[in-house]
Formats: structure tokens, C-alpha cells, sequence
């Protein structure tokens, strides 16, 4: 066959005349949803966001570089985005918020609470104590009841229970029971508690 020939086709070519550019994508490695862009005697894999790589085979580190996660929070990345895992009192896309533990408080007897991170304060009234101010302070425990009077514990304060014969504050004074008596007939009112003391008896 005279005049006859063949064509050696350059890679990426084929066909008789070397007219017919190989579609490499036909048998693509590209991964992730990738597109397959065929070159000659090649391919480009044009990534999805978030992946990169010749294959696009990589997740992107989008936590590398700057985050904005605050407070102590891990980043962790996603897929072309990245998320935050707070740490235990903080909230918010970039854990930017302190919860407000306050807003389920135990606080009691009016106390005031205070937000703190994953715990909160209660500012106890005068006279509470206690982490929750649930326990009224006795304060007896210095009183100034007299004369046998009984210390009743009060919210802040004291009140003091006198024996017959005494009243005031602090049953610190000496009633004058003859005052309204009924001795009748001539007889003689004694102030029992005056007499008794005068005499030094003790009840
Ligand atoms: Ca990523
Ligand atoms: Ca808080
Ligand atoms: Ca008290």
C-alpha cells in the first residue's frame, strides 16, 4: 500500500488522525462531588467548597489560622465551616455568652443572685446564711435577755419572752404587779418578784 500511513498520536490524542482529544474524566478520580474538567491527556478536579487536594480527597482545616472560638472553647472543623464546643457555663455560635445561671436560681429568703460562669452566687437579706440563704442565722446566740427571759430567734433580730413579773426589751424591768391588785379585805400586795429576789429565794 503505497502513500499509505499511520498517525502517532501525542498522548492525549486518538483516533486515525490523532482528531480525537481522550475525555480523561471518562475514568475521573475526582471525590466529593467534585467536577471533572478534561484537559489534554489529563484532568482537573474542581473542588466543592470546603475540600481540597488534586483529588479534592481533603476536608479544608477551616479551624487552622484564626477562629473565633472564645472562652476556651474547641474548635471543630466541618465541613467548609467549623463549630465551637464550649466549655461548661458559655454559649453562643463562638461560645461568646456566660449563661445566666441566675435565671433558675435556688436563691431564697430575698436574697440577690449573682451570675457567675457554670455557677452563680446568692447575696443573702441580713439575717440569711447558707448557699441558697435558706437558713436563718440564730440570733441568739449573743442575746441579752435577763432575768430568766426566753431568746426567740427572729429574721435580723431577737425578741426576748419574759417570765411573769418582768417586761422591756430585755426583760429588764421589774413590773410593779401590785399595780392592779385585788388584795382585798386589808391585805397586803407583795410584789412577788421584788420579794422573792429581796429575800434571796430563787424560783
Ligand atoms: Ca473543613
Ligand atoms: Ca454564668
Ligand atoms: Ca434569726
Amino acid at each position: 500500500m503505497l502513500n499509505d500511513y499511520a498517525c502517532k498520536c501525542r498522548p492525549g490524542f486518538t483516533g486515525e488522525f490523532c482528531d480525537v482529544n481522550i475525555n480523561e474524566c471518562d475514568y475521573h478520580l475526582c471525590q466529593n462531588g467534585a467536577e471533572c474538567i478534561d484537559k489534554v491527556n489529563g484532568y482537573q478536579c474542581k473542588c466543592k467548597e470546603g475540600w481540597t487536594g488534586f483529588y479534592c480527597q481533603s476536608n479544608i482545616n477551616d479551624c487552622a489560622g484564626v477562629n473565633k472560638c472564645q472562652h476556651g472553647s474547641a474548635c471543630i472543623d466541618l465541613l467548609n465551616t467549623y463549630a465551637c464546643q464550649c466549655e461548661p457555663g458559655w454559649t453562643g455560635r463562638y461560645c461568646e455568652t456566660n449563661i445566666d445561671e441566675c435565671y433558675f436560681n435556688q436563691c431564697q429568703n430575698g436574697a440577690t443572685c449573682t451570675d457567675l460562669v457554670d455557677d452563680y452566687q446568692c447575696v443573702c437579706a441580713d439575717g440569711w446564711e447558707g448557699r441558697f440563704c435558706q437558713n436563718n442565722i440564730n440570733d441568739c446566740v449573743d442575746h441579752q435577755c435577763i432575768n430568766n427571759g426566753t431568746c426567740i430567734d427572729m429574721t435580723n433580730r431577737y425578741a426576748c419572752k419574759c417570765v411573769n413579773g418582768f417586761a422591756g426589751k430585755h426583760c429588764q424591768s421589774n413590773v410593779d404587779d401590785c399595780r392592779d391588785h385585788q388584795c382585798q379585805n386589808g391585805g397586803i400586795c407583795m410584789d412577788l418578784v421584788c420579794f422573792q429576789l429581796g429575800s434571796g429565794l430563787v424560783l
